[in-house]
């Protein structure tokens, strides 16, 4: 059940973390191919002790036998590629914003709704970072009490910003003006991630808001939420404020949580136990813990959630995604 594989993007730190999960969860390739863009070509990447060079992107890269694309090359090169490769019978998973809340695209972390895949049409999106680390928990809670409001604040890292988030947080240390952001990020927070819309949210925060809504199926939820860059450098971190229809005890919760797959509990405050972003660098799962009941309000719970935006956030979800597809063919 081979397959032949192609990576757009494949110099990014996405696209080498691409490379790092494949070897790590043995995917089952056939060829290799790696695309980037221009100032890349031929550069040598590693799989599985082998070196594969890359290729400049063009509209001739998917004229060669390719099974699936996976793409993490921002939103312009998604737009324009994606629909050459399905049209060749290709099937993209794309980890970019642009397609993710066409109503034609499944949204897919494989925990949560990994039978969207089955209605693909040739593109799949791997959803924002934030929004997967929160949809993991959030799913077996709302399947079994039901949610009914979500106040989501994040704590996100730079690397969410590539290779320059990483850059302004290290020259920030030495007093060095920053080139990404627009202001310090080193000893600093930013309320600001993604660019503003006309109704004061950062497009980040209604990301967080429409997709949470489409991968768990419920248009009805009420949602709010207010995104953060903070000086750290992998692991995003979200305070999400729930409340239930349902009543509950906090042991149905724990349980709840402890039996679901891809979640780890940490939750020991009197031991100093809780995520914390320098725990969770290279790690798939999603860490939750801090949580506790709401007494504000009647069904209520606060929760903190961390996780590896590059790994869980956006490779590894990406990979899992690309593994359903092969077991369903
Ligand atoms: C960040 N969440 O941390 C963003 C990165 O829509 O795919 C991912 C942007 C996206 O800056």
């Amino acid at each position: 059940n081979k397959v032949n594989i192609g990576i757009v993007g494949a110099t990014g730190m996405v696209g080498r973390t691409f490379l790092k999960v494949m070897e790590e969860r043995n995917f089952p390739v056939d060829n290799l191919y790696l695309f980037a863009s221009e100032k890349s070509k031929g550069q040598k990447l590693i799989f599985n002790g082998n070196e594969h060079e890359v290729e400049e992107l063009n509209e001739k890269s998917f004229n060669r036998p390719l099974d699936i694309l996976l793409f993490s090359a921002g939103g312009e090169i998604s737009k324009k590629y994606a629909p050459m490769a399905k049209n060749k019978g290709i099937v993209v998973v794309d980890n970019s914003s642009a397609w993710r809340m066409d109503s034609n695209v499944p949204l897919v972390v494989p925990e949560v709704n990994p039978e969207d895949i089955n209605w693909n049409e040739g593109i799949i999106s791997n959803p924002n970072c934030s929004t997967i680390q929160c949809v993991v928990p959030l799913k077996p809670l709302h399947e079994t009490f039901k949610i009914k409001r979500i106040i989501f604040s994040t704590y996100q890292a730079v690397s969410g910003s590539g290779v320059g988030g990483l850059t302004d947080l290290e020259n920030g240390l030495e007093s060095l003006e920053p080139q990404k952001y627009p202001h310090p990020i080193a000893f600093n927070c930013l309320p600001h991630i993604d660019e503003f819309t006309d109704n004061g949210y950062t497009k980040e925060e209604i990301k967080m808001i429409e997709e949470t809504k489409k991968i768990l199926h419920d248009e009805k939820l009420k949602i709010t939420s207010t995104t953060v860059r903070v000086p750290v450098r992998y692991g995003h971190c979200v305070s999400a404020n729930i409340e239930f229809e349902k009543q509950f005890e906090m042991d149905e919760i724990y349980n709840t949580l402890k039996s679901s797959k891809g979640i780890i509990v940490l939750d020991d405050g009197k031991n100093n136990i809780y995520p914390m972003p320098i725990k969770v660098e290279g790690k798939d799962e999603v860490y939750v813990g801090r949580i506790r009941r709401d007494f504000s309000i009647d069904n209520g719970i606060n929760m903190w959630i961390v996780a590896d935006n590059i790994r869980k956030g956006a490779a590894t979800n990406t990979v899992q995604i690309a593994e359903l597809l092969i077991k369903n063919k």
